[in-house]
């Protein structure tokens, strides 16, 4: 073997004892093992003035290029020791950091749960357009021409013209009840839906009235559907939003879209009836509003009145969530604050 080839063998010897190396004090040791005074490279290196004069400047190369070698692979083997020693040690009995986690709104909860009792009733859930046309907002729903709640004050009119002139003003739907005259419009009886969805009202705000609110409305139609049906329906409802032991009572009012009209009321849990501030003293909280389609709304939408029933209800998501979780001011549902959307 030659000095050359001894030295290329010594280089490979050095570089695998390097990546074993596992601490300072190992790579000090290969140090002075390689390149120390006593290494078999110092021993070549003090041969050199006795050698040949070409054997001499190659050999001398040779040593200098494994001297060189040596000393950077030390060197990053020293860098890489360092680093590791200075990471800190996993601890994995720390506690993890928490990952922040969203929820629904109280009022998307409400919407849900009061949908999610009449899916498995058969209801199926639409929505449709917040901005509305009159027709569908209020003539088809056999709302007088002259009814106050057409009025500018009750209803958020469009200015902008509409993309069609023809088909009448644009309006902020001041009910869901549009989308069910479109469906009604679209499609034959039977039908069970319901449709939830944001209503606008021009009112002041104060701690019961929003401009914009939630509701949620249903409706059946069928070839015989009675104001039993609509009961059983809606008190089965109630009791499953609010408990068994619900008390509820149905008490004749007024809608221009159903005939008869009802109101319906719960008895007021906070009281068991007996009258408090949640009841107004009256013992009873009112809920919904429902009836028997009115027989004109069938007619506006192409329906033979004598041949198909139908009942609906409505409902104002806020107030039930406002009843649900004890809340007095429905202006916090769209305040967005957390400290109070962190307790729904
Ligand atoms: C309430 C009262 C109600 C309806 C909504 C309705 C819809 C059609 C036909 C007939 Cl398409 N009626 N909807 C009926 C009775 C009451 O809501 O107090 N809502 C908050």
């Amino acid at each position: 073997m030659t000095v050359a080839q001894e030295l290329d063998q010594l280089l490979a010897e050095a570089l695998a004892a390097l990546a074993q190396a596992r601490s300072a004090a190992e790579l000090e040791q290969l140090r002075v093992r390689f390149l120390g005074r006593k290494s078999r490279l110092a021993e070549v290196m003090k041969t050199l003035p006795a050698l040949p004069a070409e054997e001499r400047a190659a050999v001398g190369k040779r040593g200098n290029q494994l001297k060189a070698a040596l000393e950077a692979r030390l060197a990053a083997a020293r860098e890489t020791l360092a680093a590791d020693t200075a990471r800190e040690p996993l601890d994995v009995t720390l506690p993890g950091a928490a990952i922040p986690q969203g929820w629904l709104h109280p009022v998307t909860q409400t919407i849900e749960a009061v949908l999610s009792l009449f899916i498995p009733m058969g209801f199926e859930v639409v929505e449709g357009p917040e901005l509305e046309l009159e027709r569908y907002n209020f003539d088809a729903l056999n709302i007088p021409r002259d009814h106050p709640s057409r009025e500018s004050f009750d209803t958020f009119f469009v200015e902008a013209s509409s993309p069609e002139p023809k088909k009448g003003r644009l309006l902020l739907r001041s009910h869901t009840s549009p989308v069910q005259v479109r469906v009604m419009e679209r499609r034959k009886p039977p039908l069970r839906i319901v449709v939830p969805g944001v209503v606008y009202r021009p009112d002041p705000l104060d701690p019961s009235h929003s401009f914009m609110f939630h509701q949620v409305e249903g409706l059946m139609v069928d070839d015989r559907t009675s104001f039993a049906d609509l009961k059983g329906a809606l008190d089965l409802f109630l009791k499953t939003l609010f408990g068994p032991r619900t008390k509820t009572r149905f008490r004749p009012h007024f809608f221009p879209f159903t005939e008869p009209s009802a109101e319906v009321d719960i008895a007021c849990a906070s009281c068991g009836g007996r009258g408090c501030p949640t009841c107004g003293k009256k013992g009873w909280l009112e809920i919904m509003g429902c009836g028997m389609v009115h027989p004109n709304v069938f007619k506006a939408v192409g329906y033979d009145p004598r041949a198909v029933q139908g009942f609906a209800f409505g409902l104002g998501v806020e107030r039930i969530a406002m009843l649900r979780h004890g809340i007095t001011d429905i202006r916090l549902f769209f305040e967005n604050d957390l400290r109070f959307l962190e307790q729904c």
